[in-house]
């Protein structure tokens, strides 16, 4: 059965405005399970899982969020088994893998993955590979940004422009300043428009895709479009 968004919703809602009075624009917006094309997710997962002797350099996180992670270098059936399983001794990320250093086969299963609507911006692609608590500390980028789940829950902690005058939550109070927080799944898309600081931390073993690029903005209209087969 082709289905559409089954559900949408921007996630500002009018109260984080700018010191004259003015709604932050553009605002962030999560698209709830766009990508559930079972085959595809199937088909990819089966490619990822051939690549398992591929050695990729992931960080082993501190516990405290303060000291410098350690990065070392380890299999990725090893990685996917710690992730996939949702056991793992130690946080492990492979941070922002980008598609460049991807075997050739993952590069190909992706294209069916992402659909046609992304394809063109698949160059820009990075993937997310981490077990249950990895985190990415508050910072913002300089381009906008989709934020694409695969497989497990991440909760996305998210600050307006606007957040001390453009600088941003202090490390360690972030909490004290006005945010938004949502919980993304599998097949949730969120769309995070440049200099919105954020925080991301895994709450199962967790893959992601994101895309850093000028036109991710413009490409969400076009993903009602899209119909998925439901499982
Ligand atoms: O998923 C993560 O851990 C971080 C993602 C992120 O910060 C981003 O896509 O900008």
């Amino acid at each position: 059965m082709l289905v559409p968004i089954t559900h949408s919703s921007h996630l500002t809602s009018g109260h984080f405005t700018t010191k004259r009075g003015e709604t932050e624009t553009p605002a962030p917006l999560v698209i709830r399970r766009v990508f559930i094309d079972d085959r595809a997710l199937r088909h990819w997962f089966g490619v990822l899982h051939g690549l398992a002797r591929v050695t990729v350099k992931a960080s082993l996180l501190p516990p405290d969020r303060m000291s410098e992670d350690r990065p070392f270098r380890m299999a990725l059936g090893e990685l996917l088994q710690a992730a996939l399983s949702d056991a793992a001794p130690a946080p492990v990320y492979l941070r922002q893998w980008p598609v460049a250093s991807w075997p050739p086969p993952l590069r190909h299963a992706a294209i069916e993955l992402v659909g046609k609507s992304l394809a063109d911006i698949l160059p820009f692609a990075h993937l997310w590979i981490g077990t249950r608590g990895v985190y990415t500390p508050t910072h913002s980028d300089d381009e906008d940004n989709l934020l694409i789940q695969i497989h497990g829950r991440k909760r996305v902690l998210i600050w307006p422009p606007s957040t001390r005058d453009g600088k941003g939550p202090p490390i360690g109070a972030e909490q004290d300043y006005p945010h938004l927080s949502v919980c993304l799944g599998a097949g949730d898309l969120l769309y995070l428009p440049k200099d919105w600081a954020h925080e991301v931390t895994a709450l199962d073993g967790a893959v992601s895709l994101n895309f850093w690029h000028p036109l991710v903005g413009k490409k969400i209209g076009r993903f009602p479009l899209i119909g998925r087969t439901t499982p």
